[in-house]
């Protein structure tokens, strides 16, 4: 069979790519142990109401972490709790949400926190508000007939 020399040189880049990042992929993976950072920590999506800290919903102050505060979020159809948060200028806040039903979405309007909220997984983002203002939180993942509805809001104060 004639393959012309272009087309060789074009299969040998193609299959050679792919093996380096086949062994990138799973050195970082396996040897370094790098995963989705939403299959670290998992929880019972029966018992979320139950479960520490989600028992307890809204904004904590920690000690002795890299985080001032923990704001701790259940996410259901169709709400999040809290409904709305004050969290001081310049507090460095770690996310923690979790889903008592279906799939949620979790996007703090104006900033990279945004995360997919799935039943029997805990998501966090850790991010410092240095502005006042509102900020709207608002799931991105339809969830049903009252998705348009699901909304929160942090209020960022002296
Ligand atoms: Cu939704």
């Amino acid at each position: 069979m004639h393959i012309h020399k272009f087309e060789k040189i074009w299969l040998i880049l193609g299959v050679t790519a792919l093996f380096v990042f086949l062994t990138v992929l799973g050195v970082s993976a396996f040897y370094d142990g790098n995963q989705p950072a939403s299959c670290l920590v998992t929880i019972d999506p029966e018992k979320v109401t139950e479960t520490k800290p989600f028992d307890k919903p809204g904004l904590h102050k920690v000690e002795g972490k890299e985080w001032d505060y923990e704001l701790v979020f259940v996410v259901s159809a169709f709400k999040f709790d809290p409904g709305e948060v004050q969290i001081p200028k310049g507090a460095t806040v770690k996310f923690m949400a979790t889903s008592t039903d279906v799939v949620h979405g979790f996007e703090v309007a104006g900033t990279n926190v945004n995360m997919m909220i799935e039943p029997g997984y805990v998501n966090e983002y850790t991010k410092t508000f240095d502005k006042t203002g509102e900020y709207l939180i608002l799931c991105n993942e339809y969830c049903g007939t009252g998705h348009a509805m699901m909304t929160s809001k942090i209020e960022v104060v002296n």
